[in-house]
């Protein structure tokens, strides 16, 4: 069976039953492959859908995404009658996914919008705090027992140092002797990265249900106006805190330059990007927040990046596993630019502070 088959069989099943017109593939992040599907209704006009098929070696618990992200869109499409939400069709037996033995099919409304991997129009960058920030709100009241940890200790800081000390004793790969210098750093900063995660475990950070890949891209903006329309890829939706949404959203929008530049030293965090995330996203938020999370939100971005630094650069030892490279050095080149950025951010730590009690006594 062709793939334009294959896409009507799963848009039938998803009980899709206008007349099909054809797909087009999207470019949608690094993961899943993503196709629009066109249909024409019955007074002839078009509707389109997405349809996804998920990588399954990247998701080993595809099943139990599924449910986290049904549970989660349901709670928040609840909470909007009438209004745009992200909605994930259900099959006749009310399964969000079809699995024909090697592929995982699923299908969502299609969002006419605009991406952007790079923002440098504060407007932009603001609502896209407060979309976040929103999604935050809108899960407050979600009990997190409801949700599998798919990707067991996401954002297990400690977990992530082992894991690169256990790399760099396997030295799989053979390079971690050209390293040193790299792993020599992220050690000497170890206990501070692992802040959040030491606080969680002693009680004094809440679990809440985070989005986990706050990247900018993955909010769709209204192409006329800037406003943000919803937040998408729900695939790490899992139980953690909520420094890990600020941080990791700030590690890629606030940084100056990509984070695979190969040009490392120009990675830097562009203030006026932070504040206008953090005034987007506190706005939304800051009621909510203990004093342990105010106190650790600008932390939490530096944690963020140096836990990431530390993946990209375990990946590059055990010889790139994980993360799809682009040439042989490519983790390292993340790695350097993720350990660039980290170090700026501690130069930079008081006045993030400052900001970030700013936008919590604005937003009170
Ligand atoms: C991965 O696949 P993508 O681009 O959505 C990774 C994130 C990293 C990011 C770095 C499931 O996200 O944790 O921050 O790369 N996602 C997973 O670019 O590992
Ligand atoms: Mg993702």
């Amino acid at each position: 069976m062709d793939l334009n088959e294959k896409l009507l069989e799963v848009s039938r099943l998803f009980r899709i039953d206008y007349e099909y017109l054809g797909f087009e593939p999207i470019q949608m992040g690094n993961v899943n492959r993503t196709y629009k599907v066109n249909f024409l209704l019955p007074e002839g006009t078009p509707k389109s859908f997405l349809v996804q098929n998920v990588n399954t070696y990247a998701f080993r618990n595809p099943v139990g995404l599924m449910e986290n992200i049904d549970k989660v869109t349901e709670h928040i499409r609840r909470k909007k009658p009438g209004q745009l939400t992200l909605h994930f069709h259900h099959t006749a037996d009310r399964k969000t996914y079809v699995a024909d033995g090697s592929n995982f099919w699923r299908m969502t409304n299609y969002v006419p919008s605009v991406t952007y991997d790079t923002v440098t129009d504060l407007q932009v960058v603001r609502n896209a705090g407060a979309a976040f920030g929103q999604f935050q709100m809108d899960l407050a009241d979600f009990d997190i027992h409801e949700l599998t940890e798919t990707i067991p200790g996401f954002h297990n800081t400690r977990s992530r140092y082992e894991a690169l000390i256990r790399s760099v004793e396997a030295n799989k790969s053979g390079r971690a002797s050209q390293v040193r210098e790299e792993i020599d750093f992220l050690l000497s900063v170890q206990d501070l990265a692992c802040k959040l995660t030491d606080l969680q475990r002693a009680g004094q950070l809440p679990l809440r249900v985070t989005h986990n890949d706050t990247k900018i891209n993955n909010v769709l903006f209204d192409p006329q106006t800037n406003e943000a329309k919803i937040v998408i890829d729900l695939d790490t939706v899992m139980p953690g805190l909520m420094g890990h949404d600020f941080g990791d959203a700030i590690r890629f929008a606030a940084n100056k330059v990509e984070e695979d530049c190969p040009d490392f030293e120009k990675a830097q965090v562009d203030m006026d990007v932070f504040r206008a995330f953090a005034e987007g996203f506190l706005a939304k938020t800051a009621a909510g927040l203990t004093e342990t999370e105010v106190d650790t939100l600008a932390l939490s971005c530096f944690v963020l990046t140096a836990e990431l630094a530390t993946r990209f650069l375990a990946d590059y030892i055990d010889g790139d596993l994980y993360f799809k490279v682009l040439s042989p050095e490519h983790n390292l080149v993340r790695t350097r630019c993720q350990i660039a950025l980290a170090k700026d951010m501690l130069k930079k730590m008081p006045e993030m502070e400052q900001v970030v009690r700013h936008c919590v006594a604005a937003a009170k």
